[in-house]
């Protein structure tokens, strides 16, 4: 690939879409991962390619949820594991997550290659290749998770789908934690806590609110109390809305 000068504008971007290209290469992101993430460039270019303030807010609000649960598991889709896989790793270390594999265009070599990816960037334990358990009311591969992971957990981090899943986890009794650039997307509209947000920025982002929720033990409860979905869609679909065209 041609070598990207950090001081091209479009620098960030690039890298993105560079790392989703190796993804793909390397067996990791499915063909229409290179799709969706277009479809995420559009809606953060809008966004202004920043973390708008109730995105931080619902970035607080994830962490508190991570942190207070009985069982979180972090789901990875093919994606997400090209983006920011030590990001992943971070998290679950911070939270006391769990990673779990899950793919809508689900192979067994994927999921292993996705598995491997994050024991290469620091992951102890990964889930996912049991798929000994099934969510209800699914008849595509998303259904099929681990009856130790996702299946038995109370908290749910789902980067970046646009899907059904999010509808029936929730279904499950489960909090949805939904990382979207779109707020209109089905994942965004079911979630518990929809962040509007880049997945590049959202994960660091929740890593270190968690790290300073941990050290000034504040109550988790009071963090989550207030937060409503509704206004956090609507305060990013205003953003938007009157995006402005920049470089
Ligand atoms: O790896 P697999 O097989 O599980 O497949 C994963 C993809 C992403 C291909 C699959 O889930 C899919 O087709 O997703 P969609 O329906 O294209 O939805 C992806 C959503 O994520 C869209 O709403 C995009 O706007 C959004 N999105 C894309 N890139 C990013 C993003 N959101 C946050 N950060 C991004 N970098």
């Amino acid at each position: 690939m041609e070598e990207i000068p950090e001081s091209h504008p479009r620098y960030e971007s690039l890298m993105q879409r560079h790392r989703i290209e190796a993804g793909v290469e390397k067996g990791l992101t499915s063909r229409q991962g290179l799709v969706a993430q277009g479809r995420g460039e559009a809606f953060d270019y809008l966004l202004g390619e920043q973390t708008i303030p109730s995105a931080d807010t619902a970035e607080r609000v994830a962490a508190a949820h991570l942190l207070d649960a009985d069982h979180a598991v972090l789901s990875v889709n093919g994606n997400v594991a090209a983006l920011v896989p030590e990001e992943l790793v971070d998290l679950a270390e911070t939270t006391g997550a769990d990673l779990e594999v899950n793919l809508f265009n689900r192979t067994e070599q994927r999921v292993a290659a996705i598995a491997d990816h994050l024991r290469e960037h620091g992951a102890n334990s990964v889930r996912g290749e049991a798929a000994d358990a099934r969510i209800p009311g699914l008849d595509h591969e998303r259904a099929k998770v681990d009856a130790d992971g996702i299946y038995d957990a109370d908290v749910v981090l789902v980067p970046l789908e646009d899907g059904d899943r999010a509808e029936a986890l929730g279904e499950m009794g489960k909090t949805e934690l939904v990382v979207d650039l779109n707020p209109m997307s089905r994942s965004a509209e079911v979630a518990a806590v929809p962040i509007v947000d880049n997945v590049v920025r959202a994960l660091p982002n929740i890593t270190a609110h968690a790290r300073e929720l941990r050290k000034t033990e504040r109550d988790l409860d009071a963090v989550v109390a207030n937060f409503d979905p509704d206004d956090a869609r609507g305060a990013a679909e205003q953003q938007i809305r009157r995006g402005e065209l920049g470089d």
